[in-house]
């Protein structure tokens, strides 16, 4: 276990009062070498037996603009042991305080040049759970930073009752963003997450959250979200399985997968 790991109550306690934590780095240089070896084998060999709906193209047309992918822990056994049982996993159970349940663990791409923006949102809004206890970690594949699109967290903006206002964002991936995004309170509590390869971020189902486009011409920014649910968060199973066949059902109807 990372020496950063050692100290959970710690971990714990910065995490419930900001809503996040960063880890710099919780993957060392030849880790990362051998992960980012796994994601090109993934993406080479695995992705073009997956489902339409779970791999997105920033251009459909363009198998290089490859933009998210969705549960690749369910394609394959590498990723499934990461998910299940890696660092990440040990950390979500730390700063929730119980055990997890592994949901998605999603590729996240901004191709050079092209990557859009990720809309300020609440991950929680499209979890549909009660209570809402849930986390969301972060890994960064590459050196992240303003001009490629690191990741900008509103802190402590978990401790608000409920969700803001979320609406459509017509961005592929991110379907549902927030409307009132802004506030002089937002600005002020916003803070950027720049960071090397390696870099590791986690934040709670409310943070508000959003990234730059990737204004690059050469680098991309690729990273590796990781979703956990704590055990005693219930899901509306209707009302989510309502969400994502709607989802689904758009996303076929205007041809964006
Ligand atoms: O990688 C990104 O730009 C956004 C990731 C995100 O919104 C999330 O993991 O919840």
């Amino acid at each position: 276990m990372p020496a950063t790991l050692e100290n959970h109550e710690q971990m714990a306690a910065s995490f419930k009062n900001d809503g996040y934590l960063a880890i710099e780095p919780l993957y060392s240089e030849s880790e990362m070498l051998a992960l980012n070896g796994e994601i090109r084998r993934f993406i080479q060999d695995v992705v073009p037996r997956m489902p339409a709906e779970r791999v997105y193209y920033e251009e459909k047309s363009d198998r290089s603009s490859l933009k998210q992918l969705q549960k690749m822990f369910e394609y394959d056994s590498y990723f499934k042991d990461l998910m299940l049982n890696g660092a990440v996993r040990r950390i979500a159970e730390i700063v929730l305080g119980e055990k997890v349940v592994p949901v998605n663990m999603q590729y996240f791409n901004k191709p050079a040049g092209i990557g859009k923006p990720t809309p300020p949102h609440q991950d929680g809004y499209y979890f549909h759970l009660k209570p809402c206890r849930a986390v969301t970690g972060w890994l960064a594949l590459e050196d992240v930073d303003e001009e490629n699109g690191c990741i900008h967290y509103v802190c402590g903006s978990h401790k608000v009752e409920g969700f803001r206002d979320h609406g459509q964002t017509g961005v592929l991936g991110f379907s549902q963003g927030m409307t009132d995004f802004g506030t002089q309170e937002d600005k002020r509590q916003s803070i950027s997450l720049p960071g090397s390869a390696g870099t590791f971020l986690m934040h709670d189902a409310k943070t508000i959250h959003w990234a730059g486009a990737n204004k690059s011409k050469t680098r991309s920014r690729r990273a590796l979200g990781f979703i956990y649910y704590a055990e005693s968060a219930k899901l509306d199973a209707e009302a989510k399985e309502a969400y994502q066949l709607g989802l689904d059902a758009k996303l076929r109807s205007t041809g964006a997968v």
